[in-house]
């Protein structure tokens, strides 16, 4: 029916609600934009140079903005694309240049220290030494060759600071490197090849979780505002905002179970939408960056 408000036959048609939701008078989170594939980084002549700035930015959903400690700004960070026989050479640079805080050994500490740990590549674990760190301010090189027996795959990387791992992890700093298959792979069908790259790239669609929206419904230690209050975070200003119909802080707002800001994101995006043909077959490359989680949480 193509008809205007003033025809008589006319349904009525609310117009769509204006929500202007802010710090001071928050409203829940909706998202459901079109799906975004992050940026690839990709080798070529056999090499892949990286460089890689941990810093503080902007990370938004909605109408919500909140800082976050990155890779070079992005949520998730970009893929790495490599071929076996490649090498990654990977400079990494702390500036997230905030005080840092030293708790004991075995407690939620040095949320400004940071170092890079990848998951599930075949290398010497003296290429990644996880006890050595990039204080703020400093910085670390990384060279990891991929040898040719490598398995072709999904892998994926993240920091691995004892004492910051969880609380870098959640804030959004990771990422996914895929090893690519080759022609001669012996479990690379046709069918998997015309919806694989570095084939038929447009098929091959990567969807990558992260915790980077668990405010409530979870076990207290999971929460990011209650490990940001733990670790005495110098970018958390959410206590900072008073919601005006409670009189209370935007970050009890947050972290009250009744508003339900409980979600996993996929690629940075709060329930995107994938658009698929009928009839269309994809490959998705799946990759979740948390660990312990509980079932209450919603993607
Ligand atoms: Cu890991």
């Amino acid at each position: 029916m193509n008809c205007k408000f003033s025809a008589p036959s006319c349904p009525y048609v609310a117009a769509p609600m204006q929500v202007s939701c802010s710090f001071q008078a928050p409203c829940g989170l909706e998202g459901g934009d079109t799906l975004r594939q992050p940026v690839h980084e990709v080798s070529t002549d056999g090499n892949l140079s990286l460089v890689l700035s941990v810093q503080v930015a902007d990370f938004t959903v909605d109408w919500l903005s909140l800082q976050r400690r990155t890779y070079n700004g992005e949520i998730p960070s970009r893929t790495w694309r490599v071929k076996r026989r490649d090498v990654i050479r990977l400079n990494l640079f702390n500036d997230l240049m905030l005080p840092e805080k030293t708790d004991p050994l075995n407690s939620l500490r040095f949320p400004n220290t940071t170092n890079m740990h990848t998951h599930g590549l075949h290398i010497s674990p003296k290429v990644e030494d996880v006890v050595v760190e990039a204080r703020p301010g400093g910085d670390l090189s990384y060279e990891y060759n991929i040898e040719e027996n490598h398995p072709s795959g999904t892998f994926w990387f993240h920091p691995h600071v004892h004492g910051s791992t969880l609380f870098q992890l959640h804030s959004g700093m990771a990422g996914m490197i895929i090893v690519e298959d080759e022609e001669t792979d012996p479990g690379l069908s046709q069918q998997l090849k015309s919806v694989s790259c570095p084939f038929n790239c447009e098929h091959d669609i990567q969807l990558i979780f992260q915790p980077t929206l668990l405010y409530s419904n979870v076990k207290n230690a999971y929460k990011f505002a209650s490990m940001q209050d733990d670790i005495e975070d110098g970018i958390d200003n959410l206590a900072n905002y008073i919601v005006a119909s409670t009189g209370k802080t935007f970050k009890d707002w947050i972290s009250n179970d009744a508003n339900g800001i409980s979600y996993f994101t996929t690629n940075g995006q709060l329930k995107p939408t994938l658009n698929i043909m009928t009839g269309q077959l994809k490959r998705f490359r799946l990759s979740k960056f948390f660990e312990k989680i509980s079932n209450s949480q919603k993607t």
